[in-house]
């Protein structure tokens, strides 16, 4: 048996061809093979064995890409964790998987040992200063790459969940496997591509979907620490493509950079993880010359469905589903499939779909249907070519910068807080983000307290990009006459809060509600 992943990850790029490349370094296929050899050799040497998690919460780095693929290597389960999180929400994932490793900044070792349990805590950074790179610098450079078959875990990655804590999706070598081979195809990636990767690493785009398309069609990657719109359009005469977040687009949009010249060498830019608005889509389009490729995906199922590389790719359709991939639109109550053109669940079904939520079976019956169809949470519509178009979601989710934020999560934290009556958090329309995160707080007939003395009290215990742009106080939260607060009342109250030259609201308002 071989390493179903790593096999094939590794497969394709020549020896001495550029694989990775940073501001500092640059590292060839070969580069690779023998650094994942050492780091696989460190993690086997603290006692890592096969189906052990090895959880890392570090800054994005190529120390950090090569680590994730080391443990694919020595046949352990990756946990992705996003370096925002604060140690409480940390403490969980920990809880959880129950790592055998964690793998931390060195600024945050002494902290993150100390919610650690019974898992080892090693270091690593950008620098290669951190303790486990200390390690892996002592080892041999040759590995017996450990096997590994399509149905075992590669990685864990959690997710939240509109109830509950946040669950573990279990994604096998198979999962990922076929989802990168099947994106590599459609999307024409050859040893002739660079992309630019600008996106994260803890999460399923920037991870997986970006590096697992360069290494598996033997191209390069020009790694960027986040995302910067110049550096971005400065890497483009050397690059090929780009995978981003709606954000990265409107971003770019605003950079006077962006021109037809500054693309030309680029033949892809792909956008996915949040809706991209039509009129962004045509805006680039104008700009640049350039189609955006939409693609819809989750952490839990990998890619779903891509526009065509050849042929339309439609603003406001996500496409049809990849090839191997099922996708159908049922009637939310029944789970009968609904003709083209009607509107219901979107549900998906294929070799990309998870192995279920880690160590929760409850989780796992509820998010699948009979003959294996997942049930995604988001609404839409296929039509008679086949194109699905997203319309909504039956799920409290907001997605803010490409990142989600389940309501319940903030307003947890926030009905703790003393003065709190109760609190409702919805996603408002924001021309950078998408969407922002807002709290509209009752206080009844209590004082209010400040914005910033709630923000301040929630810096603790939720990561920054979940903790709200604006905090609207009000008397009571308007309900209906179930008793439910009425979220889509509130999100049309305030549609224009994030508009530029719309009237800041600041005190606590006037409750009309
Ligand atoms: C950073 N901040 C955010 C976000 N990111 N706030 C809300 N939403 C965010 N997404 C905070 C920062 O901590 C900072 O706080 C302030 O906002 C301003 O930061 P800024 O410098 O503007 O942000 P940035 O560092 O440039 O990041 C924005 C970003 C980034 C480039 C949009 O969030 C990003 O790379 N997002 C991509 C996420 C992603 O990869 N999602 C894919 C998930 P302060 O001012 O207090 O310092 S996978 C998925 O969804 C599925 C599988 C799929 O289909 O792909
Ligand atoms: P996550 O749980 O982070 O994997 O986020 C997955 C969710 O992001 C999906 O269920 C969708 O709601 C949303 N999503 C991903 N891609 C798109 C897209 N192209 N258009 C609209 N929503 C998207």
């Amino acid at each position: 048996m071989t390493n179903h992943l790593f096999d094939q990850l590794l497969n394709a790029g020549a020896a001495a061809a550029p694989a990775i490349e940073t501001a500092a370094r640059l590292y060839s296929y070969a580069a690779i093979e023998a650094q994942t050899a050492r780091l696989a050799n460190a993690l086997i040497g603290l006692g890592v064995e096969p189906g052990d998690r090895v959880a890392a919460q570090v800054e994005k780095s190529a120390a950090n890409l090569l680590l994730y693929l080391a443990s694919v290597r020595a046949g352990a389960v990756y946990l992705p964790l996003n370096p925002a999180y604060t140690l409480a929400e940390l403490a969980w994932f920990i809880e959880d998987a129950a790592p055998a490793l964690v793998v931390c900044d060195p600024a945050a070792r002494e902290g993150v040992t100390a919610i650690a349990g019974t898992a080892r805590v090693e270091t690593l950074d950008g620098a290669e200063e951190g303790s486990f790179q200390a390690l892996a610098a002592k080892q041999l450079d040759s590995f017996a790459t450990v096997p590994r078959g399509a149905e075992d875990l590669a990685a864990i990655c959690y997710t939240s969940g509109t109830t509950g804590r946040s669950k573990g999706a279990m994604l096998t070598h198979g999962n990922l496997a076929s989802n990168a081979a099947a994106l590599k195809d459609l999307w024409r990636f050859t040893p002739d591509d660079a992309l630019i990767h600008a996106l994260p690493i803890y999460h399923v785009h920037g991870l997986f979907v970006a590096t697992h398309v360069v290494l598996m069609a033997g191209a390069s990657m020009i790694l960027q620490p986040g995302f910067d719109a110049g550096a971005v359009i400065a890497a483009m005469p050397r690059a090929t493509s780009l995978m981003g977040v709606p954000s990265f687009y409107t971003r770019l949009l605003a950079h006077p950079g962006l021109t037809r010249e500054a693309t030309a060498a680029m033949r892809l830019f792909v956008s996915g993880s949040a809706p991209l608005r039509a009129d962004t889509h045509q805006a680039f389009e104008r700009r640049t010359g350039h189609s955006v490729l939409e693609r819809y995906g989750m952490t839990e199922t990998g890619m779903n469905t891509s526009n065509p590389y050849d042929g339309d790719r439609v603003a406001g359709s996500v496409g049809p589903p990849l090839p191997g991939v099922s996708v159908r639109v049922t009637e939310a109550g029944t789970g009968e499939a609904l003709p083209p053109g009607r509107t219901g669940m979107i549900e998906v079904r294929g070799p990309n779909v998870c192995a279920g939520y880690w160590r929760n079976s409850e989780k796992t019956a509820e998010a699948f249907r009979a003959g294996g169809w997942f049930v995604t949470g988001d609404l839409g519509a296929l039509d008679a070519r086949g194109y699905l178009t997203i319309v909504g979601r039956d799920k409290d989710l907001i997605i803010t910068g490409g990142l989600n934020v389940y309501p319940k999560e903030v307003e947890a934290e926030l009905d703790a807080l003393a003065g709190v009556v109760e609190s409702a958090v919805i996603g408002l329309p924001h021309a950078d983000l998408g969407e922002a995160v807002t709290a509209v707080v009752a206080v009844g007939a209590g004082p209010a307290p400040s914005e910033d003395a709630v923000l301040a009290a929630l810096a603790g215990a939720l990561a920054r990009y979940k903790r709200p742009r604006r905090i609207l106080f009000v008397d009571d939260l308007p309900r209906n006459a179930m008793g439910k607060v009425q979220k889509a009342l509130l999100r049309e109250r305030y549609a224009v809060l994030y508009d530029q030259g719309a009237p800041r609201l600041n005190e606590r308002l006037a409750t009309s509600t």
